[in-house]
This record gives structure tokens, sequence and C-alpha cells, in this order.
């Protein structure tokens, strides 16, 4: 080293007192990759930085969000001590004061109208351990049925769909290495690389070993581009598009014979179905050409290998889960699950999208993916939790349908921790209109989201360097986050929260724990003998190692990586196929003389959900500052909108106002806009209230609207 360096790094050491590493994981998307901050303390200022951590999920890699999660933690608006709506604006007060408020508002809104009049409102950042604990909050501290989370609007259609055809829903059925060992991958509705930006190594290597790539989404994303082929169907089409297909396969005779026969159910009526409908039919409904759909077909069929990836593009949809139900359709008659190189990824969204789902917070479900109407399922936990089985609650409702029991009277309260449901539900006027009409509402967040705003209390809660616990990948590999940064101000970790509020609730004896490591313990056995069986991993394991796939039934197994090899998780070991219709949703937004364009909806990378964190980031939030709206420069001459100008989008509910952004990377009838901001920018205004039937999916991925130039818009409104 020269002198002359020699002596800069003594400075910079002399400059800096002292540094202190906080081992972590990224608190955005499923990937959870590891990571260290870095405080760096001189005698005038505290610095941080994030620096990459090895693991075999990232591999060493973090994107844009990762290296700036610090941002938000440090930023000056967390909230650091509860506060109180008083006369319409918040005052601070003590934990007691807000508890015994809490305590006042819970029983005597309970005791004049029932114990479901309060419910609970829950979050896929939560860790497995205050996921579980939320469930029994709901169940044995309020005693309510309606429980439900913002999973619903993520995992719930690909989830019901793997668990009908699999009897098993955990994102993806392989390892991630197999990735590279398969030989063509579908991706439908999937934009990985600004949604998991370090899973896309994996996709990239294995397009350099040869692996044909197939996207289907109705934009040429910066996945897309990765394509060897990429279907740029109509939004919503994605039903169609997979019975085109089949069909195909069907055609070519690319289909596994010997897998249909000893390893499916329900082939026949598959063949029968698609007998009745034609090829035709199919490229008018998608606007994908014949030749496209032969394409894919030959691609996928003729392989050995092949693996199927969803996302929330297919997903949310008022079909999304008959259209999932579809693609998985298409692995199960090419045998394309079960053997190494091929299989089924659902991407799932959330930092603890997956453990968020197994463990109680859905409306009709139990710890460890029981269900709250199975009788056995329900004495086994009513044994774990030392309550009567009688005692426990039935199912409740949707995250959407309990903003439909407010308007209707029979939910007076919400306790909502960890989501912003103004922002991320449909129809999101009628949204802030239910949460107004509460008569109690409390939110536990780091920041005064838009949904806080009308909350008559906000308790302080911690953020992911500071709060310990386990959280579940997209792999199902449950990994430990360690924690070491010391609370802010008054805030308290959110298992501390509630078992504080079920103390005052009279409920202490249920809720005592001196750890969080004590709650993960319960949670195992809660767990244990349930498809999401933790039993086997102890904090210890965890600590020790790379983290555990579940199932994990004894302390002495090494975890499940890979699903499906002998049999599937139905009676009768068989998997099983379903005929889905082109037109099996009638509640889809068609578009029309007045909104002739469609509009989706999803994100850009440097953006997180409804923005309330990565707002908070300066070096995030200076990449996109406002929200925007994607769209072809045809279109946009077609409506008199230039480029870069505000724009007014118009559904049948409601407008808002967007920046344009002029791509010939999207369909010329159709739009998108980024769901990141509220307010007069808030594109859940345009969404519909529809559900998908089954898993109640709303159908954020298509409506229709019409657009023009903002001063267009108010000439035409004022005359
Ligand atoms: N940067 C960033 N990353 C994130 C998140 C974030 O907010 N920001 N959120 C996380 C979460 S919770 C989730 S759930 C995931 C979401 O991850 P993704 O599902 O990948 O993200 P989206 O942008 O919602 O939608 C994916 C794609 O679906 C396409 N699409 C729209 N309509 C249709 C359709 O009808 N059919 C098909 N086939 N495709 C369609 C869109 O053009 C888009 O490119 O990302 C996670 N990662
Ligand atoms: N139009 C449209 N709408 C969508 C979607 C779409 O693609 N299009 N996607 C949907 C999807 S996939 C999702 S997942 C939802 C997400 O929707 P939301 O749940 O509303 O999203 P978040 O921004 O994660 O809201 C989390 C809130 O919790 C706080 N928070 C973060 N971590 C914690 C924690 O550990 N504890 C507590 N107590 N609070 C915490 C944050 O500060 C923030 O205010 O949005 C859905 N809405
Ligand atoms: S946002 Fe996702 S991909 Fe990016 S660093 Fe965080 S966990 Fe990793
Ligand atoms: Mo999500």
């Amino acid at each position: 080293m020269t002198e002359l360096l020699l002596k800069y790094v003594q400075t910079v050491q002399e400059k800096i007192q002292s540094e202190k590493t906080y081992q972590t994981q990224c608190p955005y998307c499923s990937m959870q990759c590891k990571m260290a901050v870095v405080e760096q303390k001189s005698a005038t200022k505290t610095s941080y930085k994030t620096i990459p951590v090895d693991n075999p999920t990232s591999e060493g890699r973090l994107c844009v969000k990762g290296l700036n999660a610090h941002q938000h933690v440090m930023h000056r608006d967390r909230i650091k001590q509860p506060l109180l709506k008083s006369d319409g604006k918040f005052i601070p007060v003590s934990w007691e004061y807000a508890l015994q408020v809490m305590k006042d508002k819970f029983q005597e809104i309970q005791m004049e109208y029932g114990n479901d009049a309060v419910s609970v409102y829950g979050g896929g950042s939560l860790t497995n351990e205050e996921s579980y604990l939320l469930g029994k909050f709901a169940r044995v501290a309020l005693q309510t049925k309606y429980i439900d989370y913002n999973g619903r609007f993520c995992m719930s259609a690909a989830a019901t769909a793997a668990n009908q055809a699999f009897g098993i829903d955990r994102g993806i059925t392989n390892r991630l290495s197999e990735i590279e060992q398969t030989d063509c991958i579908i991706l439908v509705g999937t934009n990985i690389a600004d949604c998991q930006p370090t899973i896309m190594p994996y996709f990239e290597r294995a397009k350099e070993n040869g692996t044909k790539i197939i996207v289907i989404d109705p934009r040429e994303t910066a996945t897309a581009k990765l394509a060897d082929l990429h279907l740029q169907l109509k939004p919503g089409t994605d039903a169609a598009l997979a019975n085109g297909l089949l069909k195909l396969l069907l055609e070519v005779k690319a289909i596994d014979e010997t897998f249909i026969a000893n390893r499916t159910n329900g082939f026949g009526e598959l063949v029968d179905h698609l007998s009745s409908i034609t090829i035709d039919d199919v490229v008018e409904k998608t606007g994908v050409a014949y030749e496209d759909l032969q394409r894919a077909a030959n691609l996928f069929g003729n392989e050995e290998r092949g693996m199927i990836f969803t996302a929330r593009g297919v997903e949310q949809q008022t079909d999304g889960y008959m259209a999932v139900r579809n693609f998985l359709n298409i692995l199960m008659i090419t045998g394309k699950i079960g053997k190494i190189g091929c299989g089924y990824g659902a991407i799932t969204g959330q930092a603890n999208g997956q453990g968020g789902r197994e463990h109680g917070q859905k409306a009709d479900q139990l710890p460890g993916y029981r269900s709250i109407e199975n009788q056995e399922h329900r004495e086994y936990i009513a044994n774990v939790w030392g309550v009567k089985e009688e005692e426990l609650p039935r199912k409740g409702v949707s995250a959407y349908e309990m903003m439909e029991k407010i308007h209707e009277g029979e939910i007076k309260a919400m306790f909502i921790m960890g989501s912003n449901p103004i922002v991320s539900n449909p129809n999101a006027t009628y949204v802030k209109d239910a949460l107004e009409k509460l008569s109690f509402l409390v939110s536990v967040d780091m920041f005064m989201s838009e949904s806080g705003k009308h909350a008559d209390l906000i308790l302080p809660t911690t953020s992911y360097l500071e709060d310990e616990g386990t959280m579940t990948n997209l792999e199902g590999r449950v990994m430990h986050r360690p924690a070491s940064k010391e609370k802010p101000g008054q805030t308290k970790h959110d298992w501390e929260i509630l078992c504080e509020v079920a103390k005052v609730l009279g409920k202490e004896e249920h809720f005592s724990y001196s750890t969080v490591e004590d709650v993960f313990n319960e949670l195992r056995v809660a767990s244990r003998g349930g498809i999401a069986d933790y039993y086997g991993m102890t904090y210890q394991r965890l600590m020790e190692g790379d983290g555990l796939f579940w199932p994990c039934p004894s302390v002495d197994h090494p975890g499940t990586e890979t699903l499906f090899e002998k049999e599937f998780h139905h009676e009768d070991k068989r998997s099983r196929i379903i005929p889905v219709t082109n037109e099996a949703d009638f509640r889809k937004e068609r578009v029309s003389e007045k909104f002739p364009l469609y509009l989706t909806t999803g994100r850009v990378m440097s953006h997180y959900l409804s923005g309330v964190q990565t707002r908070k980031s300066a070096a995030l939030a200076a990449r996109d500052v406002e929200s925007h709206v994607q769209i072809h420069p045809e279109t946009a001459s077609e409506y008199g909108i230039d480029e870069n100008v505000l724009v007014c989008v118009e559904s049948q509910r409601g407008r808002i106002i967007v920046r344009s952004q002029y791509s010939k990377n999207i369909r010329k009838d159709t739009v998108f806009i980024p769901f990141h901001w509220g307010d007069s920018q808030n594109v859940n205004d345009l969404i519909s209230n529809e559900l998908d039937p089954t898993c109640r999916m709303p159908g954020f991925k298509v409506a229709a609207v019409t657009v023009s130039a903002v001063d267009q818009f108010y000439t035409e409104a004022s005359v």
C-alpha cells in the first residue's frame, strides 16, 4: 500500500469512532436476501450502509430496495410513541393509557354488538411468530371470527389452485437450483426482473445453458426481454391462452401418458372439454397469433423437463384461481412435476408471504395450514391453546368482504397490524369510507399510512432491524432473522403488543411468553402434524444452518426440499386435472365505448406495495417521485396525450391523475399504472369490487378505462 493510501485509511478510521454491524434480512420481497447493516459513528454524525451477505437463495446479491432499506428505519417520521386521536388530532399518550383505551373500547363494543363486531386485519410482512400470534389473538383474546390479511390480495389464487390440484401450497415445489437444469420455462404474469431482481441470475444462467424461456405478459417487461418467445396477450385472457396450449399439446401428442395414468385424475374430462374449444376462438380472445401459440406448445411439449412459474399477472383476476389451475393442467398432462428439473413455482410476493399464509391469519385457517372448519383440527389447536373447542370461532370472511361488513354495520372496530388497506384494497373510496365509519380503528405501524390517518389509535412498532423472528421465503425455506438494533423511543415488537393487549383483555394466561423463541416453540407444536409442519425446526437449527424447508416433522428431519416426487398430497395420492372454460368469468370488466382501454396495474422496481416504506427512503423515492401511466405512443396520440403530462384516467368507479409515460412495450389497447401511491394517484379507486368466487381475490389486473389530457378533462367537465 502506498504511504498516501495508508494515511488516507488512517484518517478515515480516526474519524469513525465506532462501527457496529447488524445481521439481518431485507424486509421487502420474498427472496429474503441476507444482508448486514453497518453503522458508523463519528464525532459529528452516524451513517449507515447495507451490504449483501452470502446465502444459498440470493447467493450474496441485493437489489436497489435492499441496499436502501435502512433509510426508512432511520427516517424522522418513524412513530415512536402511541398516538391517540382527540378532536381530529393525534396526541402522544403513554402505553398504559393506550392499552386502557383499547380495553374499554373493545369491551364496550363487544358487549353491545357481540364478539364479532371487533375485527383483525394482518399482513405478510409480519414474522411467522407474529402471524401465528395474530391468529391466536383474534380467536382467543378477542374471540372474533373476523380476521383476514393482505395476503388475500396476493397469494390466495395460487394457493387455492395448488391446494386443489396437488394438496399442498408451497411456493416452489422443487429447488431453485433446478431452474438451471430444466429445458423450458413458462413465466406467466410475473415480472421477476423488477419484483424479485436477485432471482434473475438463475434464469439468466439457465438461458446460457440453452433453456428456452416463454413469457406471458401484456407488457414487454425487463423479464420479457429475457424470453425466447413473448406472448403479449390481452389482459385477463390467461385461462383461454392455457386452453390453446393444452389443445395444441394434445394434438401433437406431446403428453406423458404414463404420468397421466399413474399420477393424475380428471384427464378424460379435460379431453372432452378441449374438443369444444377452437384455436380460432383462443386467438381472438387472447390476441396472440396462432403461430406463436404453436411455437410455445412445441417448445414446452417437446422438451423432457419444464417448469411453470405464475405470479400476480395471471392470479389477480376474478378468475385467477381457474386460470392458474389451467396452467397446472399443462404441467400435469406433460408430466412435468415431481421430478428433477420439473415443477411449479408461485412466486410469492411479500417478505413472509409464505409463512404468513400458513399459521392462521386467514379467515378460514388455523396454524400449520389447518382448517378452522375441520373438527379434528379445531380440537388439536384448542388443546394447544388451552381453550375449549366450542370457544373457537368459526370461519370469517375475506379482507375486502370485511370492508363490506363494516358498511353493513356488522363490524364496528378493526385492529390492523401491518397493512394499508386504503391503498391496497380494490374500490378504494368505498374502503376509505368503511374505515371512517368504524367506531374504533387501531393501526399498528412504523409510520402514519393513508389508513393510519383514519385511525383512532396508532401503536408504534419496530422494524426488521429491531425485531427478531423467522420468515419463510419463496422457496418454502424457513429462515431465522436476527435483530439486535435497539428499539427506538417507546416502540414495541408486534408480538409484544399482541401479548399486552391480550393481557388487558384478561387473557394473560394464554399470552405469556418471555422471548419470541417461546412463541416459535408454541408455533412448532401448533403446526405439528399439519401440512406446513414446522415441529422439527428449532431456533438453534435455523441459526446454525441455511434454514429448513417445511414439512420438517421431527428434530432429526432434514426438511423437504422437493415435493411430490412419489405422491401428491390428496388421499388417493393423485393430482387433479380440471377443465377450465375460456369464459369462466362473467365478473371481469369488458371494454366499452365509454371505457375503451384495458387498465392493468402492478409494480416498479424502486417502490414496495402501498409505498409507505419506500417513499420514506430518499434514494428509492428519487427514482420514482410520483405515479405514472404507461401508454403506447400511438394510443396516446389518438387520445391527444403528450409525453410526460398529467393525464386523467377514469373508470366506472372514479378517476385519478397521473403522469404519462410513453412506451412501445405495452399493447396499444392497454395502459399500466403502478399502485405504490395514495390519494389522487390511488389506482385502486379505479378497480372493481368483484372477487373471484373461490378464493375471493379481486381483479386488480383488469379494469376498463378511458384517458384524457388533464386540461382537456377540465375543459370538458366544466362545460
Ligand atoms: N419492486 C417491487 N418488488 C416487489 C413488490 C413491489 O411492490 N415492488 N411487491 C412484492 C409482492 S407483495 C408481490 S405480490 C410481487 C408481485 O410480483 P409480480 O406479480 O411479478 O408483479 P406485478 O407487477 O404485480 O405483475 C406482474 C406482471 O403481470 C403483468 N400482467 C398484467 N395483467 C396481466 C394478465 O392479464 N395476464 C398476464 N399473464 N400478465 C399480466 C404485468 O404487466 C406485470 O408485468 O412482487 C414482490 N416484489
Ligand atoms: N391495484 C393493485 N392493488 C394491489 C396489488 C396490485 O398488484 N395492484 N397487489 C396486492 C398485493 S400482492 C399486496 S401484497 C397488497 C399489499 O398491500 P398492503 O398490505 O397495504 O401493503 P404494505 O405497503 O406492505 O402495507 C404495510 C403497512 O404496514 C407497515 N409495516 C411494514 N412492516 C411492518 C411490520 O413488521 N409490522 C407492522 N405492524 N407494520 C408494518 C408499513 O409501514 C405499511 O404502512 O396490495 C395489493 N393491492
Ligand atoms: S427487495 Fe427482494 S430481491 Fe431486493 S434485496 Fe430485498 S429481498 Fe432481495
Ligand atoms: Mo403481494
